[in-house]
């Protein structure tokens, strides 16, 4: 678990430097009228950041395996209006998430580690691959939509 928390440790402090150097433009382009703005990828981010922090507590206490509800990832950005509230504002929830995602990995005691959820269709995973594919998800984001330029 050192490595993702050293990974999601990286982008809190990274990631706000990143935006700041981009034009007001670059960050709220939509590349294709039903694509998300750079700005709307960190909000999506923040989401995800909430909806995980549901499942790695419950995937602690809830009879195994934990059957995980997925969310409407369109709905959830629009229905938020990431794309018109202040940078900064989505930057430090983005930040505060994120440290408190850190906070509850540290607190999970090693035997939970391998508690069981269930994704749907037949497919079983524990805590710990759930972890890693917060982290995994997060930096494909972030990686081949945030920090690529795109012609703004
Ligand atoms: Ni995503």
């Amino acid at each position: 678990m050192e490595n993702v928390i050293n990974g999601i440790n990286h982008w809190i402090r990274f990631l706000p430097g990143e935006f700041n150097q981009m034009t007001k433009k670059e960050i709220t382009n939509r590349p294709l009228p039903h694509k998300w703005s750079k700005k709307e990828i960190l909000g999506h981010l923040c989401d995800s950041a909430i909806n995980n922090i549901d499942r790695f507590i419950k995937i602690q206490y809830e009879d195994q395996p934990y059957v995980i509800q997925s969310y409407k990832q369109e709905h959830w950005v629009l229905l938020q209006n990431y794309q018109d509230r202040p940078l900064d504002e989505i930057l430090n929830l983005f930040c505060a998430l994120n440290k408190q995602i850190i906070n509850i990995i540290l607190n999970i005691p090693k035997g939970r580690l391998s508690n069981l959820c269930d994704l749907g269709n037949n497919q079983q995973k524990t805590l710990e691959w759930l972890i890693k594919d917060y982290l995994e998800h997060m930096e494909h984001h972030i990686n081949n939509q945030i920090l690529i330029k795109n012609n703004a």
